[in-house]
C-alpha cells in the first residue's frame, strides 16, 4: 500500500547550495542596508538622551537619503527573498524532519527568520502606501521585528557558515580535464545565470518604478510608487489634509502663535510677518518613502525663542491646532532649535502656505523626518529639564 503523502521529488538544478549562497549574499546586503537605515530613522524619530543633544542637522538631506535607501532596499528585498525561498524550499521535505535537539533549534531559527522577514517586508510595503490595517503601533513592532530578524539571521549564518564558505566562490567547471566531481553540469550554470539575470531585472524594475518617489531624477519612471513627488498643492505631496486634521475656519480666525517663556508672547499672523523673515531650501522626507525639496520662508525658531527670553538651544514642544490623531504634539531637539535653517514657515515655494501644508504656520528643520515637521502650529513650549 502507498502512503497518501509522499515527499515530492525535485529534479531542478537550482535548489542547490551555490544558488542559495549567491542569492543569499544579495538578500543579505539588502537586509543589512535596510536594517542600518532603519536604525537611523528610529534614532532620529525617538532620540535617546545620549544622542538628543548632538543630532546631526547636516547634510540637510541626510534623512532623505537614508530613508530613501531604506524603502529602496526593503522593496528590492521582496524579489530577492522570494527567489531565495524558492531555491531552498525543497529542504522542507527532507526526511526525517528533525534530527535531534540542535537540528530542531536550527529549524526553529529558520522559521523565525522567514516568518519575521515576510511580515516585516509586508508591513513596510503597506506602510509606504500609508495603509495601517492593524491595531498595533507600526513603528515599535517594525523595530522589534528588525532585531528579531537580525538575531535569527546571525544564528542562520553561523549554522550555515561551512556551507556558505564552500559555495562562496565559483568552482571550476566540469570538463574533460577537471577532477571527477569537481564541477557541475554546464546546463546548471546556464540555468543559474538565467535565474540571476531574471532576478536582476526584477530588482532593477521594481527599484526603477518606485525610487522616483524620493530620487527626483527618477520621478518620470515613478509608475508604481504610492506617491509622485509633484502630486499635491504647491508642488508638494500631502499626507494629512487640513480637513482630516480637523482644522476649522473658526479655529483659523482666532489663531495666534503662542510662545511660552520668561517673556512669552502671542502673535497674530500679520505680526509674525512683520518679524525678520528668512528662507531655506529643505526637503520634506516622509518616513513612508517619498521626499521632495521645497523653498520655505518664515521666522527663525531661534529668533522666536530669544524673543520669549529663552536660551539658544532650548528643547521645544510643538503643539498643532490639530484636534486629534498622532503627531498633534511633537518635540524638537536642541540641535534643530538652535539651527539657523530651522523655521516657523509661513510661505512655501513662493506663496502663502496652503491649508494642507499647514497654514498659517508649520515647522521645517534640516535633516529631520517629515513626520516631525508639524503643521498648523499654534504653540511653542519649552520642555522643562
Ligand atoms: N499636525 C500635523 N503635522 C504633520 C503631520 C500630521 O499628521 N499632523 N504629518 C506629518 C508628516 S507624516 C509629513 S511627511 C509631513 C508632510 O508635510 P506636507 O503635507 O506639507 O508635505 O507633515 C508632517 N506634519
Ligand atoms: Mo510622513
Amino acid at each position: 500500500m502507498r502512503l497518501p503523502l509522499r515527499p515530492p521529488v525535485f529534479s531542478g538544478g537550482l535548489h542547490d547550495a551555490r544558488t542559495a549562497t549567491v542569492v543569499g549574499r544579495l538578500l543579505g546586503l539588502a537586509v543589512l542596508v535596510c536594517f542600518l537605515t532603519g536604525l537611523v530613522s528610529h534614532l532620529l524619530q525617538e532620540p535617546p538622551a545620549w544622542l538628543a543633544g548632538q543630532l546631526p542637522t547636516r547634510p540637510v538631506s541626510g534623512y532623505r537619503f537614508t530613508q530613501g535607501l531604506h524603502v529602496i532596499s526593503g522593496t528590492a528585498a521582496v524579489p530577492l527573498l522570494l527567489v531565495k525561498l524558492w531555491t531552498v524550499y525543497p529542504r522542507l521535505f527532507v526526511r526525517p524532519a528533525l534530527r535531534g535537539a540542535v537540528h530542531a533549534l536550527e529549524r526553529l531559527s529558520i522559521a523565525v527568520l522567514v516568518g519575521a522577514t515576510l511580515l516585516e517586508l509586508f508591513m513596510g510595503l503597506l506602510n509606504t502606501t500609508q495603509w495601517y490595517p492593524w491595531p498595533f503601533d507600526f513603528r515599535s513592532v517594525h523595530y522589534a521585528l528588525a532585531w528579531l530578524i537580525v538575531g535569527a539571521l546571525l544564528v542562520h549564518l553561523a549554522v550555515k557558515a561551512p556551507e556558505i564558505a564552500a559555495h562562496w566562490r565559483r568552482r571550476p567547471a566540469a570538463g574533460p580535464d577537471a577532477p571527477a566531481g569537481a564541477g557541475e553540469p554546464p546546463v546548471v550554470r546556464a540555468d543559474r545565470r538565467s535565474l540571476l539575470i531574471g532576478l536582476g531585472a526584477a530588482v532593477g524594475t521594481v527599484t526603477a518604478v518606485t525610487a522616483g518617489q524620493s530620487v527626483t531624477p527618477l520621478a518620470a519612471l515613478d509608475l508604481l510608487a504610492p506617491r509622485h513627488p509633484d502630486a499635491g498643492p504647491q508642488g508638494l505631496p500631502v499626507n494629512r489634509t487640513a480637513r482630516a486634521a480637523g482644522i476649522t475656519p473658526h479655529a483659523l480666525r482666532t489663531w495666534r502663535l503662542a510662545v511660552t517663556g520668561p517673556t512669552g508672547f502671542a502673535l497674530t499672523l500679520d505680526q509674525l510677518r512683520a518679524l525678520p523673515q528668512h528662507s531655506a531650501t529643505l526637503p520634506i522626507a516622509c518616513v513612508e518613502g517619498w521626499s521632495k525639496s521645497a523653498h520655505w520662508e518664515g521666522v527663525r525658531i531661534k529668533d522666536l525663542l530669544a524673543r520669549a527670553g529663552l536660551p539658544d538651544g532650548a528643547r521645544l514642544r510643538v503643539v498643532s491646532m490639530q484636534t486629534h490623531g498622532g503627531y498633534r504634539v511633537t518635540e524638537m531637539e536642541r540641535a534643530y532649535t538652535r539651527d539657523d535653517l530651522t523655521l516657523l514657515a509661513l510661505r512655501l515655494n513662493g506663496a502663502v502656505l496652503s491649508p494642507d501644508h499647514g497654514y498659517p504656520a508649520r515647522v521645517i528643520a534640516p535633516d529631520r523626518p517629515g513626520v516631525l515637521q508639524t503643521k498648523w502650529v499654534t504653540r511653542l513650549e519649552v520642555v522643562p529639564e
